[in-house]
């Protein structure tokens, strides 16, 4: 299919609007249903442009659907990857008004500072390791712009990967400091452990999702540059937080990231 410019720009506002005013849209495909990877990605990238021309800085990355847990949670096969803007990043403990988002769930993740750059289709996970800086823990909260949390790979690439808020713990590791595939999380929703899992989940190893997120990004002579701030994708399976809820999520020897939704 070929999109014309035009239709990129009206699809990526339709999107955009459906974040920024926190409603359900049905799925960009039931309407375009031969959209490629490469046109849905278009997409994203103008919902991108247009948030920078409105000022907004773009503060990071993340990976989408790196886990079997939420590869078969959301029903896709393979990942796909945002862009993280300076509004979707929370204090440690925040309350986040439920009434700005459509149907948020949380992820728990593990994050990636890097201090070279990243780039090309065969980057690996030795050269990820050796090109960051700093390893954070963090919590995702996701907010598919889409009716019932329901799409395939095209529409959720579309749609900046569900992205809406994150959070960040206040302990940092060096990335030599643990074994990142078997670092263990468990989340807690109101007191209770709901999901738990080790770094493994995501792609064997977290740092492998940095290097396919270079490989994705290559397809369009794109980078990582030093500097980046990384997601690497939920461990276990996002979990649904409805008003009044708080969320936990301990991370082996790293401490632990909260929020509570209100
Ligand atoms: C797509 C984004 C998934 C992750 O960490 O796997 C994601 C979705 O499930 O809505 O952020
Ligand atoms: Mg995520």
């Amino acid at each position: 299919m070929t999109l014309a410019k035009a239709d990129i720009e009206k699809l990526a506002e339709h999107l955009e609007k459906a974040e920024l005013e926190a409603y359900e849209v049905t799925k960009i495909t039931d309407d375009y249903p031969d959209m490629t990877m490469s046109e849905a990605t278009d997409i994203q990238w103008e919902i991108r442009r247009r948030k920078e021309e409105r000022g907004h800085k773009i503060v990071g990355m993340k990976m989408g659907l790196t886990s079997w847990a939420k590869m078969k949670q959301m029903g896709v096969e393979k990942p796909c990857y945002g862009f993280l803007a300076d509004y979707f990043s929370l204090a440690d403990g925040a309350e986040v008004p439920i009434d700005e988002l459509i149907h948020p769930k949380v992820e728990a993740e593990v994050a990636f500072v890097t201090n070279r750059d990243l780039s090309g289709p065969k980057v690996t996970v030795d050269e990820v390791l050796s090109a960051t800086e700093l390893v954070v823990p963090a919590i995702e909260i996701i907010d598919s712009r889409y009716k019932d949390f329901k799409f395939d790979l095209v529409s959720v690439q579309a749609d900046n990967s569900s992205s809406t808020r994150y959070v960040v713990g206040s302990r940092a590791a060096k990335p030599e400091d643990f074994d990142w595939s078997t670092i263990g999380v468990v989340m807690q929703k109101n007191g209770k452990v709901v999901e738990l899992g080790a770094g493994a989940s995501v792609l064997d190893h977290p740092a492998a999702s940095v290097a396919m997120l270079a490989s994705m990004l290559h397809e369009r002579n794109e980078i990582i540059p030093a500097g980046t701030f990384v997601m690497t994708g939920g461990i276990t399976a996002a979990v649904l937080v409805e008003r009044g809820d708080s969320i936990i999520v301990r991370y082996q020897d790293l401490g632990a990231v909260s929020l509570r939704f209100v």
